[in-house]
């Protein structure tokens, strides 16, 4: 019997079989639990559709997370067909390629907004319609961020601006939803090659930095990310909320 098992939950941010959301679904499946997917667009729609039925979904929605109406149907279709919800997994992050080059100072009125709102704002968004379906079944929300919230990470700029507010989210979410016994938590992944990543200016030299510099000397995988989100999603978690924590090969705690 699967860690899992009974449990329904939902996936935002799968782009590809790259993306760290896919390896979180696999590893969710393979305990038991039944997902939904979301995608962006109907180029997406292509990549995400045949993945997701290779683990048996039904539901394969579309939602962009800037438009309020695309989340609403997308949850009125959970309630409409499971009737309640058990995990909800975002990940989900997206900035202006020239926002991620160069200066921070020059960042843009318009490119801070969708950061912010696609990047940290969508997590309340999708919070705010999970959590009343997930009354009484001790549920479990998280989203994926990264060091540069809190360091200086070159060129990852308005993005760190976005993750910073994303992890003061999952604290007041965490806060708010505690007595309702819904855990709300963050994984803060260390670099992995991915589409979201390659946008980054600079990013091969981050992997190769942390190879050389994580007391792991490695970097980590989409799946060391998969276990950790498993761990959240499961009882083996229970008491756990509003933390963020790592899985980057141990890389946050060096100084020099
Ligand atoms: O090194 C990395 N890859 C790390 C990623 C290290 C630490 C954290 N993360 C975070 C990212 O910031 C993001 O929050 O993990 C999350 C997932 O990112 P990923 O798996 O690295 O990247 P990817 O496979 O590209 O998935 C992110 C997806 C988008 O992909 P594209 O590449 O098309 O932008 O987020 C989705 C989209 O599928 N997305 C949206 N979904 C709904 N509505 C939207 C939107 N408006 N914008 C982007």
């Amino acid at each position: 019997m699967g860690l899992l098992e009974n449990k329904k939950g939902i996936i935002f941010g799968v782009a590809n079989e790259r993306s760290i959301a896919w390896a979180i679904a696999q590893t969710l499946h393979k305990e038991g639990a039944e997902l939904a997917f979301t995608y962006l667009g109907e180029a997406l729609k292509e990549r995400v559709t045949p993945l997701a039925q290779g683990i048996d979904s039904k539901l394969i929605l579309p939602c962009d997370v800037a438009k309020d109406d695309e989340i609403d149907a997308v949850f009125n279709k959970l309630k409409d067909t499971w009737g309640g919800l058990d995990i909800l997994v975002h990940s989900v992050a997206f900035a202006n390629k020239d926002e991620l080059k160069g200066m921070y100072v020059n960042t843009s009125r318009e490119g801070f907004r969708l950061a912010m709102d696609i990047s940290a704002y969508s997590f309340v968004a999708l919070t705010k319609r999970a959590y009343p379906l997930m009354e009484g079944r001790n549920g479990s929300i998280m989203t994926l961020t990264y060091l540069g919230s809190e360091r200086i990470i070159p060129n990852y700029n308005v993005m760190g601006v976005a993750k910073a507010a994303l992890e003061a989210s999952v604290k007041y979410l965490a806060a708010d939803l505690g007595q309702k016994n819904i855990k709300v938590n963050a994984i803060s992944a260390g670099p992995i090659r991915t589409l979201a990543a390659m946008g980054i200016s600079g990013f091969r030299d981050i992997l190769s930095i942390v190879e050389q510099k994580a007391p792991l000397r490695r970097n980590v995988t989409a799946a060391d990310v998969a276990k950790t989100a498993l761990y959240l999603c499961s009882d083996l978690s229970g008491g756990v909320t509003g933390e963020i924590i790592y899985v980057d090969a141990g890389y946050n705690i060096v100084g020099i």
